[in-house]
């Protein structure tokens, strides 16, 4: 199968940390792929323009990275989305991802030329993933130290967004999720695929 991605991704991150976890990393051929480039190929294959994406054998195409990561698990054995607590785990994967599109989106705003940028927009994007840490602080010791989809989920939206944000603290008022991702972030998945 081959990954279109790039290190920098922190969506595409989840997927070959999914990879990882289950032993089929092998199975990944990575393209490392400019999403804006329109001479790669990726928007014939991604209408959307967006990596991650996955190609199949077969030719067929597999996006975006909640349906990539719950392929590989399917592909994998299924442990990284345990049955019992399926709707759970989903729905924390869109709060994870939620994070990482509002803090995406601010990013975004912030390299356009700055006449042209809101200030407001930013604020508010900025405000939703600020929101996310504090309710995943909450909950934080519901999270365990194992690898699911969720919990893969977050440690790369943690990860990216005190990457691309550096000038906030975002951890700084969150202890309990401080010392969650501190331990996560050492699994061997989790250092190998650093941006
Ligand atoms: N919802 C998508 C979001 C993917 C996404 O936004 N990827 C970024 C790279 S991190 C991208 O390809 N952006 C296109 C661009 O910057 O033009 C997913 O979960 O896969």
């Amino acid at each position: 199968m081959k990954l279109y991605w790039n290190r920098n991704s922190p969506y595409a991150r989840k997927a070959r940390v999914c990879a990882i976890e289950l032993g089929l990393e092998d199975r990944l051929e990575l393209v490392d792929t400019n999403p804006r480039d329109p001479t790669t190929g990726l928007w014939e294959r991604n209408p959307l323009a967006k990596i991650p994406a996955l190609e199949l054998s077969t030719g067929e195409m597999i996006y975006d990275s909640p349906v990539i990561c719950e392929y590989i698990n399917e592909l994998g054995g299924g442990a990284l989305l345990p049955e019992a607590s399926r709707w759970r785990i989903r729905t924390l994967v869109a709060h994870a991802d939620g994070m990482m599109d509002a803090a995406m989106l601010a990013r975004l705003e912030g390299m356009r030329p700055e006449h042209e940028q809101s200030p407001d927009w930013i604020a508010k994007q900025l405000a939703i993933a600020a929101r996310g840490f504090d309710r995943l602080e909450r909950e934080a010791d519901t999270l365990g130290s194992h690898a699911d989809l969720a919990t893969i989920a977050f440690g790369c939206a943690i990860f990216w967004i005190g990457f691309r944000h550096p000038d906030r603290d975002w951890l700084g008022p969150c202890p309990a999720l401080r010392g969650w991702y501190e331990g996560f972030a050492a699994r061997s998945s989790m250092a190998a695929t650093v941006p």
